[in-house]
């Protein structure tokens, strides 16, 4: 049998060889990754562990919580409060930051999650997934209250990202700022085995994921782009392509991840108000740097997604990501529209 290398493994060389990894910073992924092991057994309980279905709640997006939704997040805020890792945490679910209670000791990070995306996929048994993004708490916060703005950092400024998917696999996809790897959960032993080195999105593809039933509402440059792909071998672009929408954002950017594409979620013309529906920093923030380091591509339309400054942690933002010269064709449109 071939040599096994286990996600404990992977951190603890990384951060002797490489010195890149922080003994903190390990510790806070160790107990993220544990935590998704957590929900994903809930998670495939379905029915028989009466985890379906929705509460008669509502999160600060105005969203009805489903069941899974609200268990997976106190799953992630009860095992990441008491290692001294962390200065707070902040969630899709939740209004306001969560403080580490005085009883324990703080770090320095700060984590960001979404517990369950794509919830809407819950109850028929389609792929979700677990998103996180950490970041450090700002050197003068120190010695007092961590603070919301605390928070509101650039996606640059993250020290790693990622996301467990639950799916036929169930997967932890991760970045420390030096690549992406891949680790798959043998449920047998319990651990996370280092499944995919490198993983690398090509430049081109021929594969798009965006909602097309919102087609009326895009912005021209959106509507371009995909008519060009939709008029296939004879068009502009001279080849086929395919189309995916999974309406999970963590199972359409794994698909990405694994084989190239191009995930779109523009602003449209039924909220015009609002930049997007993805949420910018527990969602499209971790994703992008993952993305950017398979060598992809991420913008809002217009500027990199990771050199956007937060005005509030529920901020919402425009997303195009995925293959490189993909994202940098629809980014182009979008300026040429200017
Ligand atoms: P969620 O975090 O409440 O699950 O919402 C985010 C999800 C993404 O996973 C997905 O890409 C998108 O919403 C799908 O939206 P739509 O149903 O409009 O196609
Ligand atoms: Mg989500």
């Amino acid at each position: 049998m071939n040599k096994r290398t286990s996600l404990t493994q992977y951190l603890v060389e990384k951060q002797r060889n490489d010195n890149a990894l922080p003994a903190e910073l390990r510790l806070l992924i160790e107990i993220v990754s544990r935590a998704c092991k957590t929900i994903s057994h809930a998670v495939s309980k379905g029915a028989l562990g009466e985890v379906l279905g929705s509460l008669e709640t509502e999160n600060v997006q105005g969203e009805v919580q489903k069941k899974l939704d609200v268990i997976s997040n106190s799953v992630l805020l009860e095992a990441n409060e008491w290692g001294g890792h962390l200065a707070a945490m902040a969630s899709e679910e939740m209004e306001t930051i969560h403080l580490i209670p005085n009883r324990y000791p703080k770090g320095e990070y700060l984590l960001l999650f979404d517990p369950l995306d794509g919830s809407s996929n819950i109850d028929v048994n389609v792929s979700i997934g677990t998103i996180f993004s950490v970041l450090k708490a700002p050197t003068d916060s120190s010695g007092r209250e961590i603070a919301e703005s605390d928070f509101l950092q650039a996606g640059c400024s993250q020290v790693a990202a990622g996301y467990a998917i639950y799916g036929p696999q169930t997967m932890l996809v991760l970045t420390v700022g030096d690549g992406v790897v891949g680790f798959t959960l043998d449920r047998e032993m319990g651990s996370w085995v280092l499944t995919h080195n490198n993983i690398t999105i090509p430049a081109d593809t021929k594969e798009f994921a965006i909602n097309m039933s919102n087609m009326r509402h895009w912005a021209p440059p959106v509507k371009r782009y995909v008519d060009e792909c939709l008029a296939g071998k004879t068009g502009t672009r001279g080849k086929d392509f395919n189309m995916r929408w999974v309406a999970s954002m963590v199972t359409d950017i794994h698909r990405l991840l694994m084989r190239g594409g191009i995930f779109l979620y523009p602003w449209d013309a039924r909220e015009p108000n609002k930049p997007g529906k993805l949420r910018l920093m527990y969602e499209a923030n971790p994703m992008s740097m993952l993305v950017e380091q398979a060598s992809g591509m991420a913008t809002n339309g217009y500027d990199r997604i990771l050199e956007v400054k937060p005005s509030n942690l529920h901020e919402r933002v425009s997303v195009v990501i995925g293959s490189k010269n993909e994202v940098a064709r629809v980014t182009q449109y979008h300026h040429e529209a200017k």
